[in-house]
């Protein structure tokens, strides 16, 4: 069974983190209408809805991506780059530790989920203003003995590393060459997004598909040309706090970990 975790928009998602964006007024009802959109998504592909509780203080709480990697193995619990996310952390652990052992990253390591891009059994991690040596350091400490290789990567003009880069498809990746270096990837296949759409590399694989905001259109377009089944999602309002569509769902599979 496939698991989309997901937590709730809170009510003062307006008062979110922003690093790149200028802060314009958030709806927050029309960000959960999109919000659940999303999820109808997931479930549509075949994932089932797990929702840690909500945190109504917690203004980037929806944004569950950061707080933790979850791999068949183990759950990863992040350490924020930004402080005022890392209380984020404590109920999205209770909730993984119901699928895998966890273990946490712990100071002075910092490190968002949104940072990790994993391509098989290789942790690319973005070095961010978010995600520091420290972070990579402790990440691959525990991840080497398992047997995944943690690969730094430098990111620029960008949040995180998945706002440059994202896998649509096996060994195929989806990039903004102008906010990370396309050679890091080795052999990977690269689409790169078109070039009136630099937000646009970030999409949500689930198997064959991805889903991926409406407002990207051009590059859609692009990937649909390949052969990329697309399904869209009017993300809006959560793109005006900087979130894409990985960073509201952590996905695993229920049948690994403690249930192996
Ligand atoms: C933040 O700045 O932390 C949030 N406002 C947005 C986080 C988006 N996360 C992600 O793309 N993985």
């Amino acid at each position: 069974m496939l698991i989309a975790m997901t937590r709730p928009v809170s009510a003062s998602l307006g008062d979110c983190e922003l690093t790149h964006l200028a802060r314009s007024p958030i709806d927050v009802e029309r960000a959960r209408e999109q919000h659940a959109g999303y999820q109808r998504a997931l479930e549509s592909l075949g994932a089932t809805i797990v929702t840690v509780p909500g945190a109504a203080e917690l203004p980037d709480a929806v944004f569950i991506e950061d707080t933790a990697l979850v791999l068949e193995e183990v759950a990863i619990i992040a350490r924020p780059g930004a402080a005022s996310r890392r209380a984020e952390t404590g109920a999205v652990a209770r909730a993984l530790a119901g699928y895998r052992p966890v273990h946490q990253l712990t100071a002075p390591a910092t490190l968002d989920g949104g940072d990790v891009l994993r391509v098989g059994r290789t942790l690319f991690v973005g070095l961010s203003a978010r995600s520091n040596p420290e972070g990579v350091a402790q990440l691959r400490r525990l991840t080497d003995p398992l047997g995944y290789a943690v690969v730094p990567v430098e990111v620029r003009g960008c949040l995180h590393l998945k706002s440059a880069v994202s896998q649509i498809g096996e060994g195929e990746l989806l990039i903004n060459p102008a906010w990370v270096s396309p050679p890091a990837f080795g052999a990977a296949e690269l689409v790169c997004v078109d070039p009136g759409e630099p937000g646009g590399a970030n999409a949500l694989r689930l198997g064959q598909r991805i889903i991926y905001p409406t407002h990207y259109p051009r590059t859609a377009d692009r990937l649909a040309a390949r052969g990329v089944t697309v399904l869209t999602v009017d993300s809006s309002e959560l793109a005006k706090a900087e979130g894409g569509v990985t960073c509201c769902s952590l996905l695993f599979s229920a049948d690994a970990g403690l249930a192996a």
